[in-house]
């Protein structure tokens, strides 16, 4: 099916946004470890006949050749890549499934052992690939060449770069980020299921609150709606998806803090400073963020436009941007930023 990405007609799961066009961003690790001088992918596990395939044994199987459409968890997403490789089903059928088998593990070639897995009935269910060519080019080593897996329908984080092993287990094994980021083990982007459902109790949150001290904390997912949090003191906390819409925060110190996919939309955060923190889809929308600082920010997917309906953001040539930092902008992003920076 020939396939024009700008023309697809499936709306986009909430929340994401189209990268730029032609663009593909790396995430995660940047290299695999030294590549072997044959390729090759083991199938093992609850496997009646194990097998270790080579590249050249991957094309003896059935071609396959979908669009696959990715949706990386910091909110950037790309539509209709034409994935060129085999069915992961294909391969398993091969090796002979256990009754027993439940999930399924992935293992990378790379210095942490990265990894990840999916239920097995997932997994086929929802046609995951081993692919080795997209748009037409053999896949380039950045983006998991000479092999990875494409998992449609899950967020990319279940789609793994520089494929090593295909385990089939009894019990799940939590992969890299699902483990060290608390990432969510589903990972549907229809449903939005970016992160595990928080560990924090309600007193240790209202604790939190009151001393406005988050200085080097875990307090992922905290929601912090509407409290007066004037001078916040949050260098280096952990707070990935930490709702601080519509609070007062001037002059509060972020500095260091990962602050992925936070929503601050409305709060008033003159004078604070976020020099070194990871705000990768972030939503500063109807801000207030004169002088701010974002230098050394890492801004990916981050969103500042202020929403057609809401009021405006404030941002103006006192809020410092290092401006090679801004090309992780989506380019209407950039567009709105530049030009608010230059009124
Ligand atoms: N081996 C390996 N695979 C990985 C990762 C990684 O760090 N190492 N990161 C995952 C994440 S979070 C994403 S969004 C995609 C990024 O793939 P890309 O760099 O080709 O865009 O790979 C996934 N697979
Ligand atoms: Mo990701």
């Amino acid at each position: 099916m020939p396939h024009d990405p700008n023309s697809h007609s499936a709306p986009l799961p909430p929340g994401q946004q189209l990268a730029a066009r032609g663009r593909w961003p790396q995430v995660g690790e940047r290299e695999p470890e030294p590549l072997p001088e044959v390729w090759t992918v083991e199938i093992a596990g609850l496997v009646a006949n194990p097998l270790t395939l080579t590249l050249d044994d991957l094309r003896t199987f059935p071609r396959a050749d979908e669009a696959i459409d990715i949706h990386c968890v910091t909110r950037w997403s790309k539509l209709g890549l034409r994935c060129v490789g085999v069915r992961l089903a294909d391969v398993l059928q091969r090796a002979a499934p256990l009754a027993a088998a439940q999930f399924v593990g992935f293992t990378a070639h790379s210095t942490r052992r990265h990894d990840t897995s999916l239920p097995l009935a997932d997994a086929l269910a929802l046609g995951t690939l081993l692919v080795w060519e997209v748009d037409g080019r053999p896949l380039a080593v950045d983006h998991g060449g000479p092999l990875r897996t494409m998992v449609p329908g899950r967020y990319f984080y279940k789609s793994l770069k520089w494929l090593k092993s295909v385990r089939l287990l009894e019990r799940d094994e939590l992969g890299f980020w699902e483990r060290e980021a608390g990432y969510h083990n589903t990972a549907d982007p229809a449903l939005s299921q970016r992160y595990m459902a928080p560990n924090l109790s309600r007193l240790e949150v209202r604790a939190a609150l009151k001393s406005k001290n988050f200085a080097g904390r875990e307090l992922r997912s905290i929601d912090c709606r509407g409290h007066e949090l004037t001078g916040l003191d949050a260098r280096g906390a952990l707070l990935r998806d930490a709702d601080f819409r519509d609070c007062p925060l001037a002059g509060a110190r972020f500095d260091g803090a990962n602050l992925s996919n936070a929503k601050f939309a409305g709060a008033d955060l003159r004078g604070a400073s976020f020099a070194g923190a990871d705000v990768e889809g972030a939503d500063f929308a109807g801000c207030e963020l004169r002088e701010c600082d974002f230098r050394r920010a890492s801004l990916f997917g981050a969103t500042f436009r202020a929403a057609d309906s809401g009021p405006p953001t404030r941002l103006d040539r006192s809020t410092l941007f290092d401006l090679a930092t801004l090309d992780a902008l989506m380019p209407n992003e950039l567009r709105y930023v530049r030009a608010a920076l230059e009124a």
